[in-house]
């Protein structure tokens, strides 16, 4: 494929903060095609990221506007790659990691390379006559094409709300299901009665960055009470948690620790053996199938302990931990910390890397998680990732918000479109959980 045209713009994301957009056009055998993409953004972000370029300058969206990575796109990325024919994904990727030239992106910025490599992947699908799911599946060589279960975050804290709860996600996994459509209407019906049971409970339905309602629970214990509140919505919808209806968190324990080893939660200071014991207490309680980021970015040696604790009852997910980095996720194999590894595009910043950290992933046993970002948009692409690299696993938002809804309603096409070919693995898409 020969690209013909790159073009790129600033858009809004769903906070309302600019983000890339991203248009390129090929030739092949005398045709032209198109892909387009726009990168997502993140708040609670790990610190290995790569780099997000952001202008500064205070008198444009308070110093967030990208007119520096749309620049990098325009004058540095369309000149050099213009006229040049990329026989394929991974020779394009190395050209975008050439032209940036360091480990993490910090020239050109994920913003400015991510959306080049991602509407590459469009095009090139289009050039192919299949959907970017299959494109995604050949790049990765996956056995077959899966509809993921949905992690649905209704209830958000941390980052993402201002309710002062330190746990940033609290998720229903509908595991007990058979076909993705009948998960994610469950999914979405336990969503409405959970509006119905904090609406009778005085509290709050306005929802946070990922669509899920942001209450501010008073009084002991506020995080059991969500936990609780949650269980007791599930049944309400006439759903058997533990069975249709599981729970996960993303603690996004980085966010508070101050220092390593050292958590604050529910206004004390905390251990690490201190969180994995409550932890632990709730596994034993409550039906919960996965946790995310349960210990802090720096503290290495808790997840070893958490891993040991319950890594052979449930998935523990690292986020902040690997950001979708095959140097960060190497160590953690190498040491036992945690079992599986949220996927984030634009952590690593080109589709290449991502796929490479997913094998990586795999070959190890972990699960993989293709992930939103809480700042999302219109694209989809995610989806498509989930489905073509065959992990059974999607983590995007509650079931409100058109960012969010944008994925699931590409999961109901794409259900539509496989037909009686459509697998949905239900709970074998989580290998490390144990029921009890
Ligand atoms: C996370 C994500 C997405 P953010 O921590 O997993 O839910 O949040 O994009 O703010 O890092
Ligand atoms: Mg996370």
């Amino acid at each position: 494929m020969k690209i013909t045209q790159i073009h790129a713009r600033e858009v809004l994301d769903s906070r309302g903060f600019p983000t890339v957009e991203v248009e390129l056009e090929a030739e092949s055998n005398g045709s032209k095609f198109f892909g387009s993409a726009i990168v997502p953004s993140g708040a609670s972000t790990g610190e290995g990221e790569a780099l997000e370029l952001r202008d500064g300058d205070k008198k444009r969206y308070g110093g967030k506007g990208v007119l520096k990575a749309v620049a990098n796109v325009r004058e540095k990325i369309a000149p050099a790659l213009i006229g040049r024919e990329f026989p394929n994904q991974f020779l394009l990727d190395d050209a975008l990691r050439d032209l940036d030239g360091t480990a993490n992106k910090s020239k050109l910025g994920a913003n400015a390379i991510l959306p080049v490599s991602m509407a590459f992947c469009r095009a090139q699908a289009a050039a192919e006559g299949i959907p970017a799911y299959l494109q995604i599946s050949k790049l990765f060589e996956s056995k077959g094409v899966t509809l993921p279960v949905p992690m649905m975050n209704i209830i958000n804290g941390g980052k993402h709300a201002d309710n002062g709860l330190a746990i940033q996600e609290f998720m229903i996994v509908p595991a007990g299901f058979t076909k993705f459509s009948d998960a994610l209407r469950a999914g979405a019906e336990v969503f409405h009665t959970l509006k119905k049971i904090l609406h009778d409970k005085g509290l709050s339905t306005g929802v946070g960055d990922e669509g899920g309602f942001a209450p501010s629970f008073t009084g002991e214990k506020p995080h059991e009470q969500v936990i609780q509140s949650i269980m007791q919505a599930i049944s309400e919808a006439g759903y058997k948690p533990g069975s249709d209806i599981f729970l996960a968190l993303d603690c996004a324990a980085s966010e508070f620790s101050p220092e390593k080893g050292t958590y604050l939660f529910e206004g004390q200071k905390h251990s690490s053996k201190e969180m994995i014991a409550l932890y632990s207490h709730w596994i034993e309680n409550y039906p919960i199938i996965s946790i995310e980021d349960g210990l802090s970015e720096h503290d290495w040696d808790g997840w070893e302990e958490l891993t040991r604790a319950a890594g052979s009852k449930i998935q523990l997910v690292g986020d902040d931990l690997f950001v979708t980095n095959p140097t960060y996720l190497k160590r953690g194999i190498d040491h036992h910390c945690g079992n599986a590894v949220l996927i984030k595009l634009n952590q690593i910043g080109t589709v290449t890397e991502t796929l490479e950290t997913m094998k990586m992933a795999s070959h190890a046993h972990f699960a993989q998680i293709s992930s939103h970002r809480s700042g999302e948009s219109e694209d989809t692409f995610i989806a498509d990732l989930a489905v073509g690299t065959d992990c059974g696993q999607i983590k995007t938002g509650s079931a409100s918000r058109t960012d969010r809804i944008a994925k699931y309603n590409r999961l109901l096409r794409i259900e539509e479109q496989l037909g009686d070919k459509a697998v949905f693995k239900g709970l074998a898409s989580f290998p490390a959980f144990k029921r009890k």
